[in-house]
C-alpha cells in the first residue's frame, strides 16, 4: 500500500482521517489541497479528477490503484483492513450502530453547515459578514453539542464510548476545534470538553492537529 492522503490543514474531515490513520500507525504522503487559494484547488481539473464533488479528503493508493472519498467511509474501509491496535468501530452490532449514530450526529448534521462553500453562499449571497458567519457557525454548533453532552451522560469515560478510542472520538475532536475556531463557548458541555482534553494527551491526535500540518502557514 501506497497511500496518498489528499487533504487541507485546517479541513475538520481531513483531520479525522489523519487521526484514524496515526492511530492505526499508518504511513502516507499528505498532499496539501489549498480549499482557498486560485478560487480553491478543490475546484480545479487535477483535483476533480479525484473527487467530483470537489471536497477533501481524498484518498488515493497508487499500489492498488484507487480513490475514495468522504472520510467517514475511508475510516471504516482502514479499519477494516488494519484491525489492530484499535479496531475503531466495535464488533457488536448494536454498539457498532451507536458509535455511528454519534459520529454522523456530528459528520453528517453538524460539519457540513460550517463546511466552506456554505459559509462561502451565506457572505456571498445573503451578505453576511464575519461575525454574522461565525454566529451561524456557533448556533449550529450550539445544538449539536447540547444532544451530543446529553448523550455521553450515559456513555462517556474517557472516551466517547467508555474507555475505547471510536470513530465518535475521531470526529468530535475535530469538531470541537471548528467550534473554538468560531468562539464559541466550550464551557457549557464538561463531558465533550472532558473527552477532548483526553485525546490531546495521545499522539496521535497530537500529530494530527491542524496546526502541526505542512500547509499550515507560520
Ligand atoms: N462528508 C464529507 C465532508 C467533506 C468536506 O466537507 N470537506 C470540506 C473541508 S472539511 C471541503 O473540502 N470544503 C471545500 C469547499 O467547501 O469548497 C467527508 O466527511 O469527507
Amino acid at each position: 500500500m501506497r497511500l496518498k492522503l489528499y487533504g487541507y490543514w485546517r479541513s475538520s474531515a481531513t483531520y479525522r482521517v489523519r487521526i484514524a490513520m496515526n492511530l492505526k500507525g499508518l504511513s502516507y504522503e499528505y498532499v496539501p489541497v489549498h480549499l482557498v487559494k486560485e478560487g480553491g484547488e478543490q475546484t480545479h481539473a487535477t483535483f476533480k479528477r479525484l473527487n467530483p464533488a470537489q471536497l477533501v479528503p481524498a484518498l488515493v493508493d497508487d499500489d492498488e490503484d484507487f480513490v475514495l472519498n468522504q472520510s467517514l467511509s475511508i475510516i471504516e474501509y482502514l479499519d477494516e483492513k488494519h484491525p489492530e491496535p484499535y479496531r475503531l468501530l466495535p464488533q457488536h452490532s448494536l454498539e457498532r450502530a451507536r458509535v455511528r449514530g454519534l459520529a454522523y450526529d456530528i459528520a453528517m448534521e453538524m460539519q457540513p453547515l460550517g463546511n466552506l462553500r456554505v459559509l462561502n453562499e451565506l457572505r456571498e449571497t445573503f451578505g453576511a459578514d464575519d461575525e454574522m458567519v461565525a454566529s451561524w457557525v456557533r448556533k449550529w454548533s450550539e445544538k449539536g453539542f447540547t444532544a451530543i453532552e446529553q448523550r455521553l451522560q450515559t456513555q462517556a469515560g474517557k472516551f466517547c464510548f467508555d474507555f475505547d478510542v471510536t470513530l465518535a472520538d475521531v470526529c468530535l475532536v475535530p469538531q470541537v476545534y471548528i467550534a473554538k475556531r468560531f468562539g464559541l463557548d466550550m464551557s457549557a458541555y464538561p463531558l465533550v470538553m472532558r473527552i477532548y482534553d483526553h485525546c490531546q494527551q495521545i499522539q496521535a491526535f497530537v500529530d494530527a492537529r491542524p496546526e502541526n500540518q505542512p500547509d499550515c502557514p507560520e
